[in-house]
């Protein structure tokens, strides 16, 4: 049941880096097999091993690839706000979440593109429902991603079962319908806060099954901190809903 990316409108994906220069063109060349009428743009925050200047002149071959430099490395969040209101002042009409190591598919996206034309508000690759699954992921980090995601929809009680998940689609209209001025989160608790920010909205998040990979090469920027982000804005966001009910 794939449909071409122009069955939703243009579509922009949002692909934030960080020292992947490893990544980049092999994601490229994947993104435009799978998905061609869709553009990429990548928000380059002034990586050290030159993964911005790779993208130039990825963007240089190519029309359908921008790139955005910013000047230090602020956090996952931040680029994806960036790269959101680039996408709304150039009237896209889906955005796109993709990270560059190669663990969100570009194979995978015309499933969730096909969940916004059949009328989701945002789509959630999935790997927590039934379908779902995850390649080479060390246990430790499957444990770390069911445990927190049982933990989020316990906290904030929702149903979405991968919360956490950054393979993503929206429609434009659903980030002009939210709030994203005081989006503060920065790591994986960014992934969360939109989808309470969405379903408060009364908007429709649909769960797309994905097969997610571990990174085949380059390293994790994931840290304690961003853990430790995420447990406390979780806990936060869970006390707050209680207190408003
Ligand atoms: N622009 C920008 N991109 C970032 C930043 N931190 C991570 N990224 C990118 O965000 C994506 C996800 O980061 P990863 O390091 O793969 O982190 P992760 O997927 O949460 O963790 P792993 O499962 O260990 O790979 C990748 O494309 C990174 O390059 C940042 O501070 N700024
Ligand atoms: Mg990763």
């Amino acid at each position: 049941m794939t449909q071409p990316a122009s069955a939703t409108g243009r579509v922009l994906i949002v692909m934030p880096t960080y020292n992947e220069r490893q990544n980049l063109e092999i994601m490229a060349g994947r993104i435009r097999e799978s998905t061609p009428d869709a553009d990429l743009l990548v928000v380059d925050d002034n990586s050290p091993d030159g993964t911005g200047d790779l993208a130039e002149k990825l963007a240089e071959a190519d029309p359908h690839v921008h790139v955005m430099h910013r000047t230090e490395k602020a956090g996952l969040g931040k680029a994806y706000l960036a790269g959101f209101t680039w996408a709304l002042e150039r009237g896209y009409d889906v955005i796109v979440e993709m990270d560059a190591d190669g663990s969100h598919r570009p194979e995978d996206l015309p499933r969730l593109l096909a969940a916004v034309a059949d009328g989701a508000d945002g789509v959630i690759g999935s790997r927590w429902v039934p379908g779902g699954k995850v390649v080479n992921w060390p246990k430790k980090r499957e444990v770390l991603s069911r445990g927190a995601n049982i933990y989020t929809r316990v906290m904030i009680g929702f149903s979405v079962k991968d919360a956490t998940g950054g393979y993503r689609a929206y429609k434009a209209s659903t980030l002009r319908r939210i709030d994203l001025s005081n989006v503060e989160s920065t790591g994986y608790s960014f992934q969360v806060d939109i989808t309470v920010r969405i379903i408060k909205a009364g908007l429709r998040i649909v769960e797309v099954p994905i097969t997610f990979v571990e990174r085949e090469r380059g390293v994790s920027k994931m840290d304690s901190a961003i853990i430790r982000e995420a447990f406390w804005r979780v806990f936060r966001w869970g006390v707050q809903s209680r207190l408003g009910r």
